[in-house]
């Protein structure tokens, strides 16, 4: 036993639990063995020792030990952040009627300021004028959609400026598709004309929309990480899969190395409550059970990495949009740590200079629900919807609860590089305009209210972006590592 006397005491002591188990140690085993977390090691090697006997395995090789080897994070990547936008700090929540008018009239003057820079809206007249006089030939209102109908073979919106209603009739079968893909509560602006009968004819219907841009890039070649919907604390949780993504983070895997950012978009645990009959689907009953355990996972993400995450509907603190970060009080844990980041729900960040927009999609709900021709299977082009409207939740009084802040916070001002959501656990990417648009999945198996709605999830996998070049691709921890 000469060897082992000049080992450290804890490498020897592991090395004599795996010998008194009957194993032997690989030599080249034997030579990594001192660049494993002393403090880790005989856990480390409890665990190995248990699986290998369980297989009839004696013998613990270099491979055995490779994943546990500490290597040195290389410190010329770049890992700057700025936080551009949290609302924690901001909502206010105005009540009743009053805050309902100052957010709409909030979302018509952002998105106003957002059109003009569009040449059409020189020609803007405000709704009372239009009603006034006889229009000049090429007029255009602004304003949200209150209402629309179709009967038969037109389609009427009802839209609303700060100086009056207008109803507009769509008679053209193509602005007519473009009409009956419109957003109630949205911006829009419209070219409009007296008809024969009096009233008013579409002539254009204008979207704000998204410019095409060039994205922004990190200098240096990093990677980040995007996830969603953990519901940790559900029967449906995958905990091995989750936990099998974590250890990934801290391989010796080349992509993992270079990762510095991982971004979780919400439902990070499964909440109590949240749906009916929820306890019978549930693990842990109690909240702060559920914290704590998804705490306990998402503090094995090494420390080089820094974690950003926003609630969602099923996490702890207030329900409504915009939604302050996950309270203090359910995960002091995470909050008191240098690389944890709690942010509110829409979150707007700024990684190597890459612009992100994290928002956990409640709304995609009602824009499925009232959108022909979307569906839960491509999330992304739902997405795409309400990037189109440059708003994250335009419609008001339908599934997802909006609180009436004197602000719209949901509305997107900036232009995002990448636009990060999940809540409908179907992994979807698509590249628009210059914007990176994923929906990241979910942790969770298919649930029985997912299966009588017909939800395929597609859980277990992580979006990973390089965000030098914007180049993104997925790994999915349900198959076999
Ligand atoms: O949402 C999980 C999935 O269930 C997601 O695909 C949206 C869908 N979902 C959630 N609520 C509803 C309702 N009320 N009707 C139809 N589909 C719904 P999660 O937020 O994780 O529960
Ligand atoms: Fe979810
Ligand atoms: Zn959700």
């Amino acid at each position: 036993m000469y060897y082992v006397t000049l080992l450290k005491e804890e490498v020897s002591s592991a090395i004599t639990y795996a010998l008194s188990k009957g194993f032997q140690i690989h030599p080249d085993a034997f030579k990594i063995l001192e660049r494993i977390d002393s403090k880790e090691l005989q856990t480390i090697i409890k665990q190995i020792v248990r699986e290998k006997a369980k297989q009839n395995l004696f013998l613990i090789n270099q491979s055995d030990l490779k994943m546990f080897v500490e290597s040195e994070v290389d410190e010329n990547i770049e890992n700057h952040h700025v936080i551009m936008f949290d609302p924690t700090r901001k909502v206010t929540s105005a009540e009743g009627i009053d805050g309902f008018t100052s957010l709409f009239s909030s979302r018509y003057s952002k998105l106003l300021k957002i059109m003009m820079q569009r040449a059409q809206s020189r020609k803007i007249t405000p709704i009372a004028n239009a009603t006034d006089s006889k229009l000049k030939d090429e007029a255009y209102i602004a304003g949200l959609l209150m209402d629309r109908k179709i009967d038969r073979d037109v389609t009427k919106l009802l839209i609303d400026d700060p100086t009056g209603s207008l109803e507009v009739l769509v008679f053209n079968k193509e602005i007519q598709e473009i009409a009956n893909s419109l957003l109630i509560d949205q911006f829009v602006m419209i070219s409009i004309g007296n008809g024969k009968n009096g009233g008013f004819f579409a002539r254009e219907i204008i979207v704000p929309d998204i410019p095409d841009h060039v994205s922004n890039r990190s200098k240096t070649e990093s990677y980040a990480v995007l996830i969603s919907d953990m519901h940790v604390g559900s029967r449906y949780f995958m905990e091995k899969e989750f936990t099998d993504f974590v250890s990934w983070l801290s391989s010796p895997d080349p992509v993992a190395r270079k990762v510095r950012f991982v971004l979780v978009c919400g439902d990070i645990v499964d909440g109590i409550g949240i749906f009916p009959n929820q306890d019978k689907e549930l693990l842990l009953m109690d909240i702060d059970q559920q914290m704590a355990k998804a705490t306990e996972l998402l503090d094995k993400i090494p420390k080089h990495i820094k974690v950003f995450i926003i609630p969602g509907n099923h996490d702890p603190g207030r329900r409504a949009l915009p939604q302050p970060a996950i309270p203090e009080k359910h995960n002091m844990h995470l909050w008191n740590r240098e690389n944890f980041f709690m942010l509110g729900n829409p979150s707007m960040l700024e990684l190597n200079g890459v612009k992100i927009l994290m928002f956990h999609g409640q709304s995609l709900d009602d824009v499925v629900g009232s959108t022909p021709g979307l569906s839960y299977a491509q999330p992304a082009k739902a997405m795409r919807a309400l990037l189109k409207t440059r708003h994250l939740s335009p419609i008001y009084g339908k599934r997802t609860p909006i609180a009436p802040e004197l602000e719209d916070f949901m509305v997107i001002s900036e232009v995002p590089d990448i636009y990060h959501s999940g809540h409908i656990h179907v992994v979807d990417l698509e590249m628009y305009k210059g914007t990176l648009i994923v929906n990241s999945g979910a942790w969770q198996s298919q649930t029985p209210f997912q299966a009588s709605v017909g939800i395929n999830p597609t859980p277990g996998i992580a979006v990973i972006v390089n965000l030098a070049t914007m180049k993104v691709f997925t790994k999915d921890f349900t198959e076999e590592q």
